[in-house]
């Protein structure tokens, strides 16, 4: 495990485990790094000064001749480039996976198939309706975009943190970008859903009403994207060596478990630390708990009607329940590198469905087959040509010999004269492959039909799933839906809207219509339930078993007077779990007694309950009451996180309200093993889901 580093300290200058980057056999030079010690223009000539302009005279007019200046603000006006017309807010990290083997009965690409081999792979996550700089909490689809650098060549798995769609056909695509979007007269609002085109859409292409319940499940607001699932979304095909071929759904599981947070912290986050994901996914890398997901496939025999129980395969609103088709573990993706430039690596990095290796396909799925068209397409505008793909963290690790040639941007410097296949002047280089030298040889798939612009009845179904999703959760988590409707629906403008949300969720549960529409102050619509099949408790993220806490934060509230014996005791436990301690104390600097010296990394002023999974007052702690000090435990106490206190500091717990016999409240006379063992099962678990009902209580006064 590499040292803690600070989480607000200069990050080292890293080499990425991946090697990605490095340029050093084609040209000698390492992209990541400038040569020499002195400064220099674009062309490499030292200068003596860069901050002053050549003039005519101290007092004179600016010289045209300077062309230090002249290339120095050329190149900075054009530091910018267009922004991802979606995920534009994202963070990446590199890492590593590893087959187990499992694949192999089902595909040939030996980055899934081969036993124990390991694929460099970058990764990067993302909010969907977000400008760049928007906050990362904002209620959203999140991208889980995975670039594997295979020695047959890069495959993307292009994901997002929610199983299905909102969309059937790819055709609709910029109309549901442009509903989520900020509306086009005042651009706004920002990176959320929470605005009348989004629901008009929605309520209006009701196939998005399966997405539309995910999104305002908890998983729109994951705690971290370290505890997010990961989904390929679509159906695709696998073939194996003997080229039989399988349809699977592909599924990335966290090993730390699927967690979120409550809307009071996402709102406070995006406020308060807007690029929270992003610092809590670098952080945890640079402290060594490196985030870790199974992949796993849900397999399908691949027959004519591509349907399984009844499930339309085709149809990326759908998803067939784990309790039908078990998710079998077929590999490991441990992130153990952050990118050395943001810009170089995260934002030049560029996924493409169409990114395939042999033994992976598409399949006929109409979504699928516009996004093998849309991300090759973006990549022009955005990355500014062609050779893209010569990017450094977008090069393949594979061998590359492919006829394209010049373009903007070319980095190569061609051999040869005869771009073209077959061909005689260059000794025929280079050559086709067939199947049995590992080319990409298409299954042969039979295809025939009349020439329409309609989707299959199946298609037609467009809330039996999402009523499924409903009826699987927790009562917590369904609770959670129905405050989430009433805020975004309460935020729409246009009752029209708000009331044909009301029908649509009429047709998924009565108790959801009602209490949004009691909410929304609006009448309640005749109940519709429609039927759907069995209940999927697999989609629950309330789990009674606890996850492990690498990376997850505990504050801890000192002073002066602290014991800091205590929270060296408590920081030793925690630390033995990958979990970190911060002191917050009122001012900054540093806490000493004995040989002990602890240094406040947040203060009143500096620090908010959002930043920490749970909250424990040291004894000798202020007792003077600071308001930002009790608000910081009220907020985590509201919030169902840990809370607790060892020695007078318990009445410091007191004087926030707080209930020392409430669920998830820990106490002790001193800071003691059993006192980081009881705080380690609770953040195991998350949080301290039995609290909520007197958490509820609290927040709505008896009259209502
Ligand atoms: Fe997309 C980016 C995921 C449908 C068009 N998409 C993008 C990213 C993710 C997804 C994770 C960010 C990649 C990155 O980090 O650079 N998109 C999805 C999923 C979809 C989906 C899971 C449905 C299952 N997307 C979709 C459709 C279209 C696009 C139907 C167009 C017809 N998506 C794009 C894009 C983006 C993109 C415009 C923006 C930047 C980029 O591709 O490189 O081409």
């Amino acid at each position: 495990m590499p040292p803690a580093r600070k989480p607000d300290q200069k990050a080292p200058r890293t080499v990425s485990p991946t090697g990605v980057g490095y340029d050093g056999p084609k040209t000698g030079r390492d992209p990541r790094e400038q040569g020499g010690d002195k400064l220099t223009t674009p062309n490499g000539v030292r200068i003596p000064d860069s901050d002053h302009s050549l003039k005519a005279g101290p007092r004179g007019p600016v010289l045209l001749e300077d062309f230090h200046l002249r290339e120095k603000i050329m190149h900075f006006d054009h530091e910018r480039i267009p922004e991802r017309v979606v995920h534009a807010r994202g963070a990446g990290a590199h890492g590593v996976f590893t087959a187990n083997g499992a694949a192999g009965k089902v595909t040939r690409a030996a980055v899934l198939a081969e036993k124990g081999l390991e694929t460099p792979v970058f990764v990067r996550f993302s909010t969907v309706l977000g400008s760049r700089g928007s906050a990362d909490t904002v209620r959203d689809t999140r991208g889980f975009a995975t670039k594997f650098y295979t020695k047959e060549g890069t495959w993307d798995l292009v994901g997002n943190n929610i199983p299905v769609f909102f969309i059937q056909d790819a055709i609709k695509f910029p109309d549901i970008i442009h509903a989520g979007k900020p509306h086009p007269d005042r651009e706004i609002p920002q990176a959320q859903s929470a605005h009348d085109t989004f629901w008009d859409f929605v309520t209006l292409h009701t196939e998005a009403t399966h997405h539309t319940i995910w999104n305002m499940s908890d998983r729109g607001i994951p705690r971290s994207y370290r505890t997010m699932e990961g989904f390929g979304v679509h159906t695709f095909r696998l073939v194996d060596d003997n080229r039989e071929t399988a349809l699977v759904k592909f599924h990335w599981k966290p090993r730390l478990g699927v967690h979120s947070l409550t809307w009071e912290e996402a709102q406070i986050a995006a406020g308060f630390d807007p690029d929270f994901h992003r610092r809590d996914l670098y952080d945890a890398i640079e402290n060594g708990a490196f985030p870790e997901w199974d992949l796993g496939i849900q397999v399908f025999p691949d027959t004519p009607e591509e349907t399984f129980e009844g499930i339309d395969l085709l149809d990326p609103t759908k998803i067939v329940p784990e309790e039908l088709a078990p998710v079998q573990i077929i590999g490991t993706l441990v992130l153990n590198g952050n990118p050395t430039n943001f810009f170089a690596e995260t934002e030049q990095v560029a996924y493409h469905t169409g990114h395939l290796v042999p033994g992976i396909e598409s399949t006929n799925d109409p979504l699928l087959q516009g996004r093998n068209f849309s991300y090759l397409d973006t990549q022009l505008t955005r990355l500014g040509g062609p050779n893209f793909t010569q990017i450094p963290i977008n090069r393949p690790h594979a061998p590359v010999n492919d006829n394209t040639r010049d373009g903007f941007y070319q980095q190569a410097v061609h051999t040869g004269v005869a771009p073209y296949t077959p061909n005689s002047v260059d000794d025929g280089v280079p050559f086709p492959s067939d199947w049995a030298e590992g080319g990409y040889v298409n299954v042969p798939r039979h295809v025939e039909g009349d020439v329409v612009r309609a989707a299959p009845s199946s298609f037609d179904d467009h809330y039996s799933q999402a009523a499924m999703f409903y009826a699987s959760l927790t009562s917590i988590e369904q609770q959670h839906i129905i405050d989430a409707y009433t805020f975004e629906l309460g935020k729409c403008y246009e009752q029209g809207i708000k009331e044909r949300a009301l029908t649509v969720l009429a047709k998924l549960d009565e108790n959801l219509c009602t209490q949004v529409a009691l909410g929304l102050g609006l009448p309640v619509p005749a109940p519709e339930p429609v039927d759907h099949i069995a209940e999927s408790p697999a989609l629950r993220q309330i789990k009674p078993t606890p996850f492990p806490i690498a990376g997850r934060i505990v504050g801890v509230v000192a002073g002066p007077g602290a014991d800091l014996d205590g929270i060296a005791t408590l920081r030793k436990a925690l630390e033995a779990e990958g979990a970190l301690l911060r002191v917050i104390a009122p001012n900054g600097g540093q806490l000493a007694k004995g040989k002990n010296v602890e240094i406040v990394e947040r203060t009143f002023a500096t620090g908010r309950s959002i930043e920490f999974d749970a909250i424990v007052v040291a004894d000798g702690a202020p007792k003077d009451g600071d308001f930002r000090a009790l608000v910081m435990l009220q907020e985590t106490f509201r919030h169902l996180k840990a809370v607790g206190a060892w020695g007078d500091g318990v009445e410091v717990l007191a004087a926030a309200g707080i209930d020392p016999e409430a669920p998830g409240v820990l106490t002790g006379k001193k800071a003691s093993a059993k006192l980081a063992a009881g705080l380690i099962a609770a953040l195991g678990l998350h949080r301290a889901w039995d609290r909520t009902p007197l958490v509820a209580a609290s927040l709505v006064p008896p009259s209502v």
